[in-house]
């Protein structure tokens, strides 16, 4: 039976253990700097399988969060090598997540202070998190424009040119494309947010089209075997909804299955949240499968809420890679404190956005 424990190939990765580090936003880079204490806190979790960076905007328009690090300028690409270098120094391996928020952002945090930008002038009923004057807070986002199809070439080389500073100047292992929680690329796949008339609305293939030239314009750049993305189907994050998600999902699965992809990591149900959400059925065995059918030889990872005996499941029932969140939050050395069933630390929640060392470096290990 394979274990959390047991080596994986991702890809042209290769990864000592199943345990991998979430994607987890922590807002701790003033000016969207990555930096030296960034560094010492994912040096401390270099004993994952993978760390996963906190989402990283591929553009200033691609910001929505205060003080999240970006990855579209020279200094950042610096910044971020201070990172990679840190983990690599402790062993690891580092793939940087690759953000575009869409509609999800504030009028005060986009170039210009325009409106954020969406498939659709619609809305979401969700918040953003802002740090003003020194105190952070949630606050409703903006109200979106519709971006014009002329704009969307545009878009797909801010992707590739973060994919090519993340391999270059910034050192990173890979990149993971976010194509979840109702951020841009997961508006353009769902219905509710995507109300377009043109070849980006509509039919499941128009919907997937930006996605996968995204995809494709990033696996041109770095590779396919450095290349994951992340999925979330069902989850109701940032407002999110599509009414018949199997058959999308199950196309951009298919469609995925020809990259050549490192791995695809899949969020089951509510992000952060409940594994089953109500009124929203998901078969993820079925994508799975529609992914090993269709030729699809990438890692499978899972997502959200496990531990070590739902991880355990999850690989014997075809799962390569489980990807862990909050409990890397607390627990610098998760990966040890499983392997001899210690206890686990407890998360500080009002630590998790914004601040410094506290609650973010100052986790104690075994
Ligand atoms: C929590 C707070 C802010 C952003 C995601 C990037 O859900 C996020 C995020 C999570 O993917």
């Amino acid at each position: 039976m394979t274990s959390l424990f047991d080596p994986a190939q991702a890809g042209d990765l290769q990864l000592p253990n199943r345990v991998v580090m979430s994607p987890l936003t922590r807002n701790r880079a003033p000016g969207a700097q990555p930096n030296a204490l960034m560094a010492r806190y994912y040096a401390q979790r270099a004993s994952a399988g993978l760390i996963i960076t906190e989402a990283t905007p591929v553009s200033h328009q691609g910001q929505g969060y205060a003080d999240v690090p970006g990855l579209y300028a020279p200094a950042q690409a610096e910044g971020w090598r201070q990172v990679t270098d840190a983990v690599h120094a402790q062993g690891g391996r580092i793939v940087v997540q690759l953000w575009h928020v869409g509609r999800i952002s504030h009028t005060s945090l986009q170039p210009g202070g325009g409106a954020p930008v969406a498939p659709s002038a619609v809305t979401a009923q969700a918040k953003t998190y802002l740090i003003e004057g020194g105190k952070g807070g949630f606050v409703p986002v903006s109200a979106p424009r519709a971006l014009d199809i002329a704009e969307l070439p545009g878009l797909v080389e801010d992707y590739r040119r973060a994919a090519r500073a993340a391999r270059g100047p910034a050192g990173f292992d890979g990149v993971e494309v976010h194509a979840a929680n109702g951020y841009l690329l997961d508006q353009f796949l769902k219905r509710r947010a995507n109300q377009r008339t043109d070849a980006y609305g509509g039919s499941i293939e128009n919907r997937a089209r930006l996605l996968l030239e995204v995809m494709q314009a990033v696996v041109a750049e770095v590779g396919g075997g450095r290349t994951g993305i992340r999925l979330a189907p069902v989850t109701p994050a940032n407002d999110i909804h599509d009414p018949d998600p199997q058959p999308l999902f199950e196309y951009v699965v298919r469609a995925l299955a020809q990259m050549g992809l490192a791995y695809l990591h899949v969020v089951e149900g509510a992000t952060g949240g409940a594994r089953e959400v109500e009124g929203r059925p998901f078969d993820y065995d079925a994508l799975r499968r529609a992914y090993r059918d269709a030729g699809g030889r990438g890692a499978w990872m899972v997502n959200n809420g496990y531990n070590a005996a739902l991880a355990d499941l999850a690989l014997a029932g075809g799962a390569d890679l489980v990807a862990f969140g909050r409990p890397f939050i607390a627990n610098p050395d998760l990966v040890e404190r499983l392997r001899r069933g210690a206890p686990l630390n407890t998360p500080d929640v009002s630590t998790f956005y914004g601040g410094g060392e506290k609650g973010y470096t100052d986790y104690p290990t075994l």
